[in-house]
């Protein structure tokens, strides 16, 4: 069965590009993923097409209404659907997560706008609110690209073993290792001897101690 992913904002257009590139076009292509787009506009309930007003109490920015988004997210709704608001408000999205959220058949995400969405409409229709990260963005499109690509490389069929496998080892708690092509010389800078050897062993070995030392420099809170 196809996953379904049904992606709700007032930009449908910004995502015409990033699916139809490499593995995700790929698993569109092959009927894996199923991705839609609805824009929340059309379920706007008055005749100028405003779907967002100023804040109750004050302040800047601009709100997105709670009728137009509850209408959008109940004309996709089904049994089995799962509703994920973007926000910077939300749990921290890990690999663990992307795990999770690609066992539903059908994930719907709400990307916000302006200084965000109406709290009764989250409280209602929405199952979780989720960010990828410490960081502000003009709108949720972006979050929802980045969610869907770590969702869809958990979904068997989308990413060869290998890729898997690495995906494994980050999960596991530590950042990858250096990588290294031909050529054996680039400007005067050559490639670790023991990547030469043909030493599997000790090879892996030196692979671990690089992912390790790295982690240790950049992200000591992995480890
Ligand atoms: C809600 C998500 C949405 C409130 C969305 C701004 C960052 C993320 C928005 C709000 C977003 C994130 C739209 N920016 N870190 N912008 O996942 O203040």
């Amino acid at each position: 069965m196809t996953k379904r992913i049904d992606i709700l904002s007032l930009f449908p257009d910004y995502f015409k590009s990033p699916f139809e590139q490499s593995m995700l076009k790929q698993a569109i292509q092959k009927g894996i993923l199923t991705i839609r787009q609805v824009n929340i506009r059309d379920f706007a309930d008055n005749r100028h097409n405003r779907v967002d007003e100023r804040p109750y109490g004050g302040g800047p920015g601009m709100v997105l209404m709670a009728p137009p988004v509850a209408k959008a997210i109940r004309s996709v709704k089904a049994p089995g659907s799962h509703v994920v608001y973007l926000s910077p408000q939300g749990t921290p999205l890990t690999a663990a997560k992307g795990r999770e959220l690609a066992h539903y058949e059908h994930l719907i995400l709400l990307c916000g706008h302006y200084e965000g969405v109406d709290q009764r409409v989250l409280d209602s229709d929405v199952n979780e609110e989720i960010s990828i990260g410490d960081y502000v963005l003009t709108n949720g499109c972006a979050a929802a690209i980045v969610l869907i690509d770590v969702v869809a490389r958990f979904v068997p069929g989308v990413i060869g073993h290998d890729e898997a496998a690495n995906e494994d080892s980050f999960e596991h708690g530590l950042l990858d290792c250096p990588h290294y092509t031909r050529p054996e010389e680039f400007e005067g800078r050559i490639v670790p001897q023991v990547l030469l050897s043909g030493d599997h062993r000790k090879i892996a070995e030196w692979r671990a101690q690089e992912a390790l030392e790295k982690t240790r420099k950049v992200r000591p809170d992995l480890l």
